[in-house]
């Protein structure tokens, strides 16, 4: 009975304990939302300080009444389930939004009963997974299975990486994409900011990069009155919205290579001085740094400098993919000033697989994403301390096709269907269990043109990635996770979220 229920990522423990609890909605009104609601929950704040209850309030609105739950204050004199938020050995700071610990435990229990319901957990973030996991309980009828979850995931590092380079979308896409990475409980958002066909971030020290390269994408310009980047101001509002949720923003500043949007903005960058075209074409590895060019290093201060001063969470990426036209030693070069000074700066690095030539620390991250490559020099790495995030390309680009006609998307790799996305073990790739940090799925844009597009790669997969993210491999089961999902088509249609009805799931919308 308890695999039954639609819960995604499918918790550590799960008992249903028999019956449904149910507070019909009492009105023929509808609600101030989009939705008639079906149920009703009182929110009781129990241990929350008085200041965080807006914030709080916030949350558990913007979760339960897209799928029908309205929510009322403790004090109203209507009936309702009580709703009761529990949080112990950690109180919540004034001031609304807090800081985010990011190392919390993110443990979390939740018990309906047709008395009450509970969230309890030792820190912030696990009573919103709680929250999360509540929404996805509540039937289209507005009950709520009588049950007691007890739940923490298996890998702290659960994310999304968003390409916004190739291909703009606007800012409103990317608050979207936070919802739905929240809604599978993810972690990090990271965001591919530049590479060869755009510029997406404001730089201060360097206005150029986003003034010029900001307007350009794949084969052309971003549409006509779209800005094409994140204003700083953007930026950091974005990291609140996404910290207010426990989600963590990571930039990337791809350098050495992927870097013609920067030697276009800044024609210093190249040794002649003269820059490069405008680059609107899906090669890779056209483009470079040079590290004895007199302004690459003041460059690469002035950027990285802006971006670490930013950057709310605790790391930067600096790329480090795909360098194909520079040799060993000059790469090495600049991989490691990159790293260098984002490390002096204080923040943490992340860098795709091929910087474990270069000589950054075990502080640093390495993100796996090429499965096709020799894993003896990662596993060399991992003894020496090195921790990896696991993207391999054959089952986390969320940008391959489902399948070999499927119009969107990319075919380097093979087609990844959703049983494709799910059905894989991060520890059986080559790299050390123990250097393990987590796992990020990816979404680069070269033929994914718009935010709707985006999101029917993502949906289903997206769900699928964040399973095995969250769910050690005995408890997670394919024949289980399809049957789960169907039902969570219901979520996205109440969200506009465009899907990919992928035919290895009989979906229930
Ligand atoms: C490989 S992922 C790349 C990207 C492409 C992607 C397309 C990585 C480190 N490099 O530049 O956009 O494949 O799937």
């Amino acid at each position: 009975m308890s695999n039954e229920l639609p819960l995604i990522p499918w918790p550590a423990y799960v008992r249903a304990t028999g019956g449904k609890a149910l507070v019909p909605w009492p009105y023929p009104a509808r609600s101030s939302s989009q939705v008639n609601p079906v149920a009703v929950v009182k929110l009781d704040f129990d241990a929350l300080e008085s200041d965080n209850h807006r914030h709080w309030w916030t949350l558990v609105h913007e979760l339960l009444e897209p799928v029908g739950v309205a929510v009322l204050d403790a004090k109203s004199p209507d009936d309702g389930l009580p709703l009761r938020l529990r949080l112990a050995g950690e109180s919540l700071r004034p001031g609304g939004v807090p800081e985010v610990d990011w190392e919390a435990d993110e443990s979390y229990e939740l018990t309906v009963t047709s008395q009450e319901i509970v969230v309890s957990a030792p820190a912030q973030v696990g009573l919103l997974h709680g929250l999360r996991t509540l929404r996805q309980l509540v039937t289209p009828k507005g009950a709520i299975p009588c049950v007691t979850i007890k739940d923490t995931p298996r890998f702290a590092w659960r994310g999304l990486s968003l390409d916004l380079a190739r291909h703009w979308f606007g800012p409103k896409t990317i608050w979207q994409v936070i919802d739905l990475a929240g809604h599978y409980k993810l972690r990090q958002l990271h965001l591919h900011l530049t590479d060869d066909q755009g510029w997406r971030l404001e730089i201060p020290s360097r206005t150029a990069l986003a003034e010029i390269s900001g307007r350009t994408q794949m084969n052309g310009s971003v549409p006509k009155g779209e800005r094409g980047y994140l204003t700083m101001a953007e930026f950091g509002e974005l990291q609140e919205y996404a910290a207010a949720r426990f989600i963590e923003i990571i930039p990337e500043i791809d350098v050495p290579g992927h870097t013609n949007a920067a030697t276009h903005a800044c024609p210093e960058l190249t040794p002649d001085g003269l820059g490069t075209p405008a680059y609107g074409g899906v090669e890779v590895g056209i483009s470079r740094l040079w590290f004895d060019a007199p302004a690459t290093e003041p460059w690469l201060r002035d950027v990285l400098g802006d971006v670490v001063t930013a950057t709310r969470g605790r790391y930067v990426h600096i790329g480090g993919d795909e360098a194909l036209p520079l040799d060993a030693t000059e790469y090495v070069k600049l991989v490691n000033l990159a790293y260098d000074i984002v490390r002096q700066a204080g923040k943490r690095t992340v860098a795709w697989q091929e910087a474990v030539a270069a000589d950054i620390g075990p502080e640093a991250l390495l993100q796996y994403w090429d499965p096709r490559v020799k894993v003896a020099p990662f596993a060399a790495a991992a003894t020496a301390g090195a921790q990896f995030i696991m993207s391999p390309a054959s089952h986390a680009y969320l940008d391959m096709k489902y399948h070999a006609g499927y119009p969107l998307g990319q075919d380097w790799m093979n087609p990844i269907e959703v049983h494709d996305a799910y059905e894989w073990e991060p520890t059986a790739l080559g790299v050390p269990p123990g250097a393990i940090a987590g796992v990020e799925a990816c979404i680069f844009t070269e033929f994914i043109a718009t935010g709707d597009e985006a999101f029917s790669m993502l949906l289903p997969r997206l769900p699928a990635i964040a399973e095995v993210a969250w769910t050690p491999p005995e408890r997670r089961k394919w024949s289980e996770f399809h049957n789960r999902l169907a039902p969570h088509a219901r979520l996205w249609n109440a969200e506009d979220y465009p899907w990919h009805a992928s035919p290895q799931v009989a979906w229930l919308p």
